[in-house]
């Protein structure tokens, strides 16, 4: 892969919007995506391993739960530098980043949120410093945008619950050290479960051949008469509603993520258009070329205003679920754009992994349909709006 030659755009000065904090923040992460992610991940990514070396960086950078407070371990940031930071990582890559926003806000949030403060402070420590690493089970085989369809299913045993099921598509699986795992109990009501590797009936196996998010493991969760002692139970919040507060949280992580990978898009394009000579001229003087350049500065400008402005509302706790999902469906939306139109601009080298955009590109295909997909949030915004639901 050629060297990191990565200049962020900032076209509209939106800097000016960010504290001396936020910025530093942004910083050390970035500095650390070129110096430990970039030479790395291409490789990772066409053999298909997650490159577990890069776990200790994650925290140190404060990508485990950066908004989890300090006294847990997790960073104490504010919405906004959380934002940046998945920004920075998914400018590496996605896959990257899905492990920071599994572990930050789909395996931290809920202990931290719904959990009790033992959970807390058994856990919430060692997921920071990446000791231990999560994953979140919520989709199954036969449900996926529908999770409250769910099957998996745990008893009450009198000392333990017993829990039956399958998880699929779920980001850290294969090596995860705990799951949070979403089930149904006897009376159809829905909880979150912390079960630990190593638990009799329960085992993870690796989904393979996949053409996107190839730097991610992911993998399938299987419960077979798994006994989860009772202290596993998360007992602050029930329901459908709990993994949703999650994904929230997640859902926000990806409308800054994705704006990362577009902009690595757009800075690899606009190098290479300017060097790129065909006709005797640089193929950035063809209008052609120009149009799609100008509509990509645009479009990351736009999503960037979007993202800002929805940090700003999560910080002072107003952004509603159906606002994240606008940002979310439009920011993945537009970076998948322009990865497209990226990899036209390089001719057949857009297809080589000398170059990161046909990654990003193929990367950007998950990441459109998890978290909800670009359909679905479509809906989310509709019932907003209309006030009529049409899931249904
Ligand atoms: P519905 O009847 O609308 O709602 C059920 C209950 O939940 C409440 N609720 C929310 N609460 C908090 N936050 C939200 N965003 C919420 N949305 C809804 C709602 O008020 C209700 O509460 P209550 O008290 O009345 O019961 O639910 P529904 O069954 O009709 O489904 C709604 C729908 C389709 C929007 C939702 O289920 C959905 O978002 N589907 C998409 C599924 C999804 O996003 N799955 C993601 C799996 S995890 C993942 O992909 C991780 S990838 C990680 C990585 O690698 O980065
Ligand atoms: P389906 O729900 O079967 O949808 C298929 C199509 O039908 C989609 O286009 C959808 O938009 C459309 N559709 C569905 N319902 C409606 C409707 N009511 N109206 C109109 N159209 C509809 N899940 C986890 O729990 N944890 C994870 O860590 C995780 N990681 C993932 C990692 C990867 C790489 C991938 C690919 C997925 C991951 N997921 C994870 C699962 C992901 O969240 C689901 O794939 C996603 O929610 C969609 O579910 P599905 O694949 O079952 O598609």
């Amino acid at each position: 892969m050629k060297p990191d030659l990565f200049e962020s755009p900032d076209y509209y000065n939106l800097d000016d919007l960010l504290t001396e904090e936020q910025k530093l923040v942004r910083t050390a992460a970035r500095d650390w995506v070129k110096r430990d992610v970039s030479p790395i991940i291409e490789e990772a990514a066409q053999k298909a391993e997650f490159p577990k070396q890069i776990i200790k960086g994650l925290a140190d950078i404060g990508a485990f739960g950066p908004y989890i407070p300090e006294e847990y371990g997790g960073a104490g940031l504010d919405q906004i530098s959380y934002g940046l930071i998945m920004q920075e990582i998914e400018r590496g890559d996605s896959g990257v980043r899905s492990t920071a926003s599994v572990q930050s806000s789909l395996v931290m949030y809920p202990i931290f949120k719904f959990g009790n403060e033992e959970q807390r402070q058994k856990y919430l420590p060692k997921l920071a410093s990446g000791e231990y690493m999560g994953c979140f089970g919520l989709t199954e085989p036969d449900h996926g945008s529908n999770p409250g369809g769910m099957v998996t299913n745990f008893k009450d045993k009198g000392d333990h619950y017993l829990l039956n099921g399958a998880k699929m598509w779920i980001s850290n699986s294969p090596f995860a050290d705990i799951a949070v795992v979403w089930a149904k109990s006897e009376e159809g009501r829905i909880y979150g479960l912390i079960v630990e590797r190593g638990m009799e009936g329960f085992s993870t196996p690796e989904t393979h051949n996949k053409w996107s998010l190839r730097a991610s493991a992911t993998g399938e969760l299987i419960f077979d008469n798994v006994k989860v002692p009772k202290e596993n139970l998360l007992p602050n919040k029930s329901g459908l509603g709990a993994p949703l507060m999650c994904l929230d949280s997640a859902r926000f992580g990806i409308a800054w993520g994705v704006i990362g990978a577009a902009m690595d898009c757009y800075d690899t394009a606009l190098r290479y258009a300017k060097e790129r000579h065909q006709f005797g001229k640089p193929i950035g003087s063809f209008q052609l070329q120009q149009k799609k350049l100008a509509e990509m500065i645009t479009e990351i400008t736009k999503a960037q205003l979007l993202a800002w402005r929805l940090g700003t509302l999560r910080n002072e706790g107003k952004a509603t679920s159906a606002q994240i999902s606008m940002a979310k469906r439009n920011n993945v939306d537009m970076a998948l754009k322009i990865a497209r139109d990226a990899r036209q601009i390089l001719g057949g080298m857009g297809i080589s992994g000398e170059y990161s955009i046909m990654r990003h590109m193929m990367n950007l295909e998950s990441v459109v349909t998890y978290e909800g997909t670009h359909d679905i949030h479509l809906l989310i915004t509709g019932m907003d709006i209309t006030g009529l639901n049409a899931f249904k």
